[in-house]
């Protein structure tokens, strides 16, 4: 292992539906990345997935820890994993700088890539054998066998109170140094500033991140060998257009240990898509141009449906008889449907006018065991940038911490999560089984689980819970 190996993952992984959370302790080493903070604490910038809407996921998150050994010891066991047909690094070398003239050209030069712009941006390129989730030629594929044993966290492990008190104070601090920029990418987008910054502090400690690796290295290197190569590949070949536009040299192109750019955390492809120049200089600087970076995440968010003049969500208590088997964006109602019965804001206040007619959905990561939210559509936004429930909570809280000074969720997040994924596999296929629809059968509660165990409960004359636990095992089969 290399010294300076990215140890903190973010504590989840983001998945398409958004049916699903991650166990915080199962390894998520699918092309997490960290990085160290410039100002020498290391920071965490977390994981890919959002890679189907080409992005990565963000995430700081507590040094050390679990986490840290976990990603230590996946590492450990992929990336210096015993090949089944061992081949010398000198040999994968060369095979790769075959692959790279042979497979690679050809597709970029079909795409349009000039020869020029390819021989630059690959040249001296090599692997890097010290990224996690590699598959050299000739070695097996990491089995999906440690998922199966891992134990689910409560999802209050990822609010870590400390991080979010600190990303709130230097947000609040930025936010008025940037308040001009802010309030200009406000008028142009509709997005509000604290939501902006709070995804900036998440996703790379508002630029403070130092980015250790070059991403055409890292994208080449797993889009060459790694455990996803066609995700990596068409990332590759977009970065390559972003060399080939002009954009910037492929040495200048710094990312994270996944490839994400910049103080955003753009996938390639995103960067094509959403990056804008919004200080004027002409170029879509988000390395090292702060009211681009901010602009280009503003313009993503509008350009995966942000509702100018609308919330993120509240918490709220959902009262004793109203069901919490009511989640998900396929349940949605006008927020002023939801309040009839009798579900309040904990803070007292009542739902803004602008929400109250407009639509909601019920919210309960961890069942009556947790807090509970009525969220908008701009919720589901949110998850486009990274597509976790917990990711999106997350920087609603620390947006309203920026903007309102507000603090932690109102209720604790309950001790659940100490059942294995086996286990939740398990409920899940006896619901499949009474005609349940569980979403994936995954052995991850998302919403469409958690909600068909509330109405199996209510069913079965036991108290709605709406989360999987221990005493339900042996009476769900
Ligand atoms: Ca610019």
């Amino acid at each position: 292992m290399r010294k300076n190996t990215p140890l903190w993952p973010a504590g989840h992984l983001p998945l398409k539906g958004g049916d699903r959370q991650e166990p915080l302790s199962s390894g998520n080493i699918h092309g997490d990345h960290a990085r160290f903070g410039a100002s020498g604490r290391c920071i965490s910038i977390s994981p890919l997935e959002g890679e189907m809407s080409g992005r990565t996921e963000g995430g700081i998150l507590p040094e050390g820890g679990i986490l840290a050994k976990t990603l230590l010891l996946a590492s450990l066991i992929l990336g210096l994993s015993q090949p089944a047909h061992a081949q010398s690094r000198p040999q994968v070398e060369q095979q790769f700088q075959s692959w790279l003239q042979t497979s690679l050209w050809p597709e970029a030069q079909k795409s349009g890539i000039t020869r020029g712009s390819f021989d630059s941006a690959v040249a001296g390129v090599k692997l890097n054998w010290e990224l996690p989730d590699l598959v050299p030629p000739g070695s097996a594929p990491p089995k999906d066998q440690k998922q199966s044993q891992a134990e689910f966290s409560s999802p209050g492990a990822y609010f870590s109170e400390k991080r979010l008190q600190g990303l709130a104070a230097t947000g609040r601090t930025l936010t008025a140094k940037h308040a001009a920029t802010l309030r200009r990418i406000e008028t142009t987008y509709g997005v509000p500033g604290e939501i902006i910054v709070a995804i900036w502090g998440r996703e790379s400690g508002f630029g403070s991140a130092k980015l250790p690796y070059s991403a055409i290295e890292v994208l080449a290197t797993k889009a060459f060998m790694s455990t996803r190569k066609d995700m990596f590949r068409r990332e590759l070949i977009s970065a390559l257009h972003m060399v080939d536009g002009g954009e910037l040299s492929a040495a200048a192109m710094r990312g994270s240990w996944a490839g994400a750019l910049g103080q955003p955390q753009f996938m390639p492809t995103s960067f094509l898509k959403y990056a804008v120049d919004f200080d004027g200089d002409g170029k879509r600087d988000i390395w090292q141009s702060v009211p681009d970076s901010l602009a280009s995440i503003a313009n993503y968010l509008v350009k995966s449906g942000w509702q100018k003049g609308r919330d993120w969500g509240f918490e709220v208590r959902i009262p004793a008889g109203v069901s919490c088997a009511q989640e998900g964006p396929d349940r949605a109602q006008p927020i002023s449907q939801w309040s009839t019965t009798g579900i309040a804001r904990v803070s007292g206040k009542p739902f803004p006018a602008a929400d109250l007619k407009a639509q909601g959905m019920m919210l309960v990561p961890a069942g009556t065991h947790g807090p509970e939210f009525i969220v908008t559509p701009n919720f589901y936004v949110l998850k486009e940038y990274n597509n976790s429930d917990l990711y999106a909570l997350f920087i609603g809280n620390l947006a309203d911490r920026i903007a309102h000074g507000g603090g932690a969720f109102s209720a604790p997040w309950g001790d659940v999560g100490k059942m294995l994924r086996s286990d939740v596999l398990a409920m899940q296929k006896a619901l499949v089984a009474k005609g349940y629809d569980v979403g994936n059968v995954d052995g991850l509660p998302g919403f469409k689980t958690r909600r068909s165990l509330g109405d199996w409960q209510a069913k079965s004359g036991l108290p709605v819970t709406c989360y999987p636990d221990a005493s339900l095992k042996a009476k769900l089969k």
